[in-house]
């Protein structure tokens, strides 16, 4: 039976690729992102797959997403899956010497856009006693390096706020995953480095970095697993990437 989605981000990268999957099934699709104009060439082109309906919203606005949410048309209130995918990283400066304005951007979207997604759409879920809040962590939630600082801390939020909603929700029927994975070829990195293609380049030479199907698969497999299967925390990382050895100072 198809299901309603909401997945936030998907004007680009892991969000854009989920829609595409979810569509493949049939799964009727809220697309957010700030930029209406990716998200209507994406509602075009799976016309005929799918019912789709875009919401151009910033998810740092707590006015916008509830918004959003009130005015969702009535074929799209019950929603099955949502994809807590919107956030970025902004720089890689030590933490001594990065903006603050960076550090806000990444609070607000990765921290607070993605409580203010679940916050609105988690009632419903529970009322119907169905759905399933997938959000999108990251290995640097885990794993630190530097220049990771922020960022690296948003997603080990990502990852215990998660774990503490499968606490609330023990219960009922509503399932959360945290799935964090590791270096994967999208836009993020020339976000990250602000537009800098050479630098985001750089962070993908010569290694096969994950791709944007590859987790839109995973997300779609998670989301099919039986009704009591819960994934609590999924890490996945390219085969061409791992961890390195502790740093040590020495003079
Ligand atoms: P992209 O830059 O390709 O896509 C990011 C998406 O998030 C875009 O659709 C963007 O849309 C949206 N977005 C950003 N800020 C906001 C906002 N304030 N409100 C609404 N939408 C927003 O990156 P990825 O697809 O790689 O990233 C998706 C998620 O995956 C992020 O949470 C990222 O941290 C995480 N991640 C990425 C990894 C990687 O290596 N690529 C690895 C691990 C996790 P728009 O600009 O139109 O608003
Ligand atoms: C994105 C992966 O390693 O660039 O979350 O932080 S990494």
């Amino acid at each position: 039976m198809a299901r309603t989605v909401v997945i936030t981000g998907a004007s680009a990268g892991f969000g854009a690729a989920c829609a595409r999957l979810f569509a493949e099934q049939g799964d009727r699709l809220v697309l957010a992102a700030r930029r209406s104009g990716p998200l209507q060439v994406l509602e075009k082109e799976l016309a005929g797959k799918t019912e789709v309906h875009c919401l151009t919203l910033d998810v740092r606005s707590r006015r916008a997403v509830q918004e959003g949410v009130e005015s969702l048309p009535a074929q799209f209130r019950e929603v099955d899956v949502l994809v807590n995918n919107a956030g970025l990283a902004l720089g890689l400066e030590p933490a001594h010497e990065t903006s603050l304005d960076d550090w806000d951007a990444m609070i607000d979207t990765n921290i607070k856009g993605l409580t203010y997604c679940t916050r609105f759409f988690l009632p419903g879920m529970v009322a119907r006693n169905r759905g399933h809040v997938i959000n999108i962590g990251s290995t640097a939630g885990a794993w630190p390096y530097p220049g990771g600082n922020v960022y690296g801390g948003t997603k080990a939020f990502v990852e215990q706020f998660t774990r503490n909603l499968r606490a609330d929700l023990l219960g009922t029927r509503v399932r959360a995953t945290c799935l964090a994975p590791g270096m994967a070829e999208t836009d993020f990195s020339l976000v990250r480095f602000k537009g800098d293609a050479a630098a985001a380049a750089k962070v993908y030479a010569g290694a096969e970095a994950l791709t944007a199907e590859d987790i839109a698969g995973i997300v779609v497999w998670i989301a099919g697993l039986p009704s009591h299967v819960n994934v609590n925390t999924l890490e996945v990382m390219s085969i061409d990437q791992a961890w390195g050895p502790l740093a040590v100072h020495r003079k």
